[in-house]
């Protein structure tokens, strides 16, 4: 991927890329802001060769900026969640060995402690732009562009690294398959630490020349009203944002309903993917608003996947066909490749699309790929040629309102609180959520576990949507002769 690539992001285009609650940008706006920043950013140099920065920001032209402007100086852009803990953030920075980091003005004493203790320069988007745009590297498109990270089955996360060209494959699959045009307008409130969020919103809005609405999370009634006012034709999301849309909308009166209801209605596409969509869900948009969600199956480490047909049927329960150049094949626990219908195996994939390497982290890399394929540990099965994701081959892994969570991680965290003596956590059904997080835990001495205690103490140490919504104390917690905890039993004990 060259920074011409998106070729409506050049001088003077008039046409409007951006919209915030207080501005609208134009393409030509946004190119010139991009080209400042990254000449500001090379500094003396002729290329960042692959610096890492990292950026704390919400949706946002800053975002944009940073994002782009990082790629156009031959940077490797580090998004982060700007819900992380501290302790968290301390982690990313550390493992992506990141020397520069961009926030809004005013960041808060924690950042700029952790920043100084790490050495790194803590900066906002204006402190670096330049009055001029300078020279600008050309950007071999095998060279590093992104790191994401991403939890595992491993208890910290790792940064998954993409290339230009590994971006610029997930894009143009996408604009194809889902027929992006010029005309589109899509809101993004979604996260922009995650692939759903940068590419399939962002990035494919911006390479196409479309509108994008920048939200700072998701506000549902500003949102419905957009959508009553006719403003979007596309809208991509997980499948917590549609249960929350059902239930914003039953609380509402008749008329706003109808309106809201008229909007999605008139939209192109509506998307669900990140996690299962439901087939009760899949029917209840269907019969509230008349649209027939396109799911389709992603991972951080390979963009877009599998997905259901633009034109042709979208089947409930099913993520559809594998997209154009994106291999998808099934294989057996002893590696070998199920053919036919009805077979389950594990979805491996090969293509531009899917990830370099796990920075820093060669073992991890060459564990996760066999032969050249991906290992995704996702299990599928195709019936009447559609692919239906089946589950995990790990119980370590929840799915919460779209975000992927290490059980292992959160495990590792509430171990050090000082009356937990043992802990497992797993995802428990939640018509929400999709999973809920949920710990059970024995306590030392048998000691009280307050809830609302427990979560204050989490607050300080993950991510918000990272602590169990559930806790349950056990006097033991069930092993195997091994000794192991057998996760699966737990899942039939009530909360
Ligand atoms: C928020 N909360 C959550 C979650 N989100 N709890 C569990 N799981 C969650 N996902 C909790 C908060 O901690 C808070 O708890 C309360 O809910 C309200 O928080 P708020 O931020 O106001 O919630 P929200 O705005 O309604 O957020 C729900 C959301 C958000 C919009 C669904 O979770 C979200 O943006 N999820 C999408 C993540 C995503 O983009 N995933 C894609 C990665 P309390 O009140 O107790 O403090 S996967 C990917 O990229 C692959 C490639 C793919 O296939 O797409
Ligand atoms: P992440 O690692 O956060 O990118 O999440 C990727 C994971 O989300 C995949 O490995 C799947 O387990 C899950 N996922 C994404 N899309 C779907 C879908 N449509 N149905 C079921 N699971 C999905």
């Amino acid at each position: 991927m060259s920074h011409h690539d998106f070729h409506h992001l050049t001088e003077g285009n008039a046409r409007v890329a951006l919209v915030s609650d207080t501005a609208t940008y134009t393409y030509g706006e946004v190119n010139s802001r991009i080209d400042r920043f990254a000449t500001g950013l090379i500094g003396g140099e002729d290329d960042l060769r692959e610096e890492r920065i990292a950026f704390f920001l919400l949706a946002s032209l800053d975002y944009v900026t940073c994002l782009h402007g990082v790629w156009r100086a031959g940077g490797i852009a580090v998004p982060l969640n700007v819900a992380s803990a501290v302790a968290e953030l301390e982690h990313y920075l550390s493992s992506a060995q990141v020397t520069r980091m961009f926030a809004q003005a005013g960041a808060p004493d924690e950042l700029r402690e952790l920043c100084a203790s790490l050495g790194i320069k803590l900066l906002t988007v204006d402190e670096v732009l330049t009055d001029e745009a300078g020279d600008l590297p050309e950007i071999d498109p095998g060279r590093r562009a992104m790191m994401l990270f991403t939890s595992g089955t491993t208890s910290k996360p790792k940064g998954t690294v993409s290339t230009h060209q590994t971006i610029r494959a997930q894009i143009t699959t996408l604009i194809d398959a889902w027929c992006w045009t010029e005309d589109d307008v899509i809101p993004l409130f979604l996260p922009l630490h995650h692939i759903h969020g940068i590419i399939n919103i962002l990035s494919c809005g911006l390479w196409a020349g479309a509108r994008v609405h920048l939200f700072a999370g998701l506000d549902i009634p500003r949102v419905t009203a957009e959508v009553a006012a006719n403003v979007y034709n596309v809208f991509m999301a997980v499948p917590t944002v549609y249960v929350k849309l059902i239930q914003y909308l039953e609380q509402q009166d008749e008329q706003e309903v109808e309106a809201v209801c008229a909007g999605f209605k008139a939209m192109r596409l509506n998307i669900s993917g990140s996690a299962a969509c439901p087939v009760k869900l899949f029917e209840q948009w269907r019969d509230l608003t008349g649209q027939v969600l396109l799911e389709r199956y992603g991972m951080t480490e390979i963009g877009m996947g599998i997905s259901n047909p633009y034109v042709g049927e979208r089947r409930a329960g099913y993520v559809g066909q594998p997209l154009p150049g994106v291999e998808v094949r099934l294989f057996g626990e002893d590696h070998r490749e199920i053919h036919g219908e009805g077979n389950p195996g594990e979805i491996r994939i090969k293509g531009d699309n899917v990830f370099l390497e796990y920075w820093g982290n060669e073992e991890a890399t060459r564990k996760s790929f066999v032969d050249g394929w991906f290992c995704t540990g996702d299990m599928a099965v195709i019936e009447d040629g559609y692919y239906r994701i089946m589950g995990r081959t790990s119980v370590d892994i929840i799915k919460s309102g779209g975000y992927k969570l290490s059980a292992l991680e959160i495990e590792g965290v509430l171990l050090t609180h000082e009356d937990i003596a043992e802990v497992a956590v797993i995802g428990s059904e939640d018509e929400v959520w999709g999973e809920a997080v949920t710990a059970f835990v024995v306590t030392k001495n048998g000691a009280d576990l307050d809830y609302a205690e427990l979560k204050n103490w989490c607050n300080e140490r993950m991510s918000s949507y990272k602590i169990p919504k559930y806790v349950k104390r056990l006097e033991s917690l069930p092993r195997n002769a091994m000794g192991k905890v057998t996760k699966p039993s737990l899942k039939s004990i009530p909360v």
